[in-house]
């Protein structure tokens, strides 16, 4: 009699086995679908050290922007919106030191994008408008130096303290910014920075699959005039920290002034090179690490270097990046990013599309 019995026993097999191997299927096919970047990402396993589900590196674009200069600001964007291709739609993040906190000028700021743009951006799943954050960050002139220009006689009267607060900002402060706690890499742009053609390979992913710190287009000199007392302030630092020294010496590319034939060369007119970081790709927790820290702090201990001599985040960048990374393994020139900012001459090399 064990027929009866087994019918109702394959009925309910059936019935469950069913769905089961139904829901089996389509669980299998959900997860081995991955929309196309993520699919090309996964290419790259060595790579990857997480299997964890969720991004494998999170971005922001970032700016110092200032209500005064909105014009050029909206061009950028807009070009940022046209022309750079990134797989996510990672935030736009706006630093401000104040005049864009009012909630009706951020309205009018974003209707002048939108307007700029051409309408919702269809380079993205999310309009390109409501990736824009505003963050207000705080200026404040340190302890330890006269807070006149008059009794600080800065070298650079005409633009203190704003644009020497931005150095400071570029060159120390961003890194512990804390909107930026949890970005892997952020893409500098400066509000007169424009990219003039489409790029053809999205910038984080080729920092990201090539394990680079730091990313640039190209190497330039500043003046003499705003790095005084530069090149000591950073011989003395490489004295007191062996491991800084080694370092610079194993650089091809770091070169200390050299001692002329009839004498001594005078340091401070001895230019230093310097990234044109208005644009600039960073990964943060490298500049995070415990001995750059202790250089920043030390650099901030004396506060002339920004706020009196002006010493720029553009030679600061190269400085620290010679003093703390290998800059064959840890640096990437990008190329072919066709890009403009005033007095900046970058060497062209070709876009080569990046396939992961
Ligand atoms: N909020 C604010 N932003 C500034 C100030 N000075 C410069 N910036 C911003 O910092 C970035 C670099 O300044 P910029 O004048 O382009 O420097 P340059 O590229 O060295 O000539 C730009 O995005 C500026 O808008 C300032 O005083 N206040
Ligand atoms: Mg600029």
């Amino acid at each position: 009699m064990a027929i009866p019995s087994l019918a109702p026993r394959c009925a309910l097999t059936r019935t469950v086995a069913v769905p089961f191997a139904l829901l089996f299927i389509s669980f299998t096919l959900l997860f081995s679908y991955h929309p196309p970047f993520k699919a090309t990402l996964s290419k790259f396993a060595p790579f990857i050290t997480s299997h964890t589900a969720g991004p494998l590196y999170t971005a922001a674009v970032v700016y110092l922007v200032r209500l005064s200069h909105a014009d050029e600001l909206l061009k950028s964007l807009a070009s940022v919106n046209a022309y750079l291709p990134l797989h996510d739609p990672w935030p736009i993040i706006l630093f401000h030191t104040g005049d864009f906190d009012d909630t009706p000028v951020q309205d009018d700021f974003l209707a002048s994008l939108r307007e700029k743009i051409g309408g919702p951006s269809n380079n993205s799943e999310l309009d390109f408008i409501d990736r824009v954050e505003f963050v207000k960050i705080d200026w404040v002139l340190p302890e330890g130096i006269p807070h006149t220009k008059e009794e600080l006689d800065p070298v650079s009267p005409s633009s203190w303290p704003g644009y020497h607060h931005m150095c400071a900002f570029y060159a120390t402060k961003i890194f512990f910014n804390p909107r930026l706690r949890d970005v892997t890499y952020y893409l500098r742009m400066d509000t007169d920075s424009l990219f003039i053609e489409p790029l053809c390979y999205d910038p984080f992913e080729v920092m990201h699959v090539h394990q680079r710190s730091y990313g640039y287009l190209g190497i330039g000199n500043d003046a003499p005039q705003v790095t005084k007392g530069l090149w000591h302030f950073i011989r003395d630092y490489a004295d007191s920290h062996p491991e800084v020294a080694l370092q610079l010496n194993a650089s091809k590319m770091w070169e200390w002034p050299s001692n002329s034939t009839n004498g001594d060369v005078d340091w401070d007119e001895v230019p230093i090179h310097g990234y044109y970081n208005n644009f600039e790709i960073v990964k943060l927790e490298e500049f995070r690490k415990p001995e750059i820290k202790e250089w920043f702090d030390h650099l901030v201990q004396y506060p002339e270097g920004f706020y009196k001599w002006r010493w720029g985040d553009a030679p600061l960048r190269w400085a620290t990046t010679q003093m703390f990374f290998d800059m064959e393994r840890d640096t990437e020139r990008l190329c072919g990013i066709r890009y403009y900012h005033p007095y900046n001459y970058v060497e062209q090399c070709e876009c080569v599309p990046f396939h992961a």
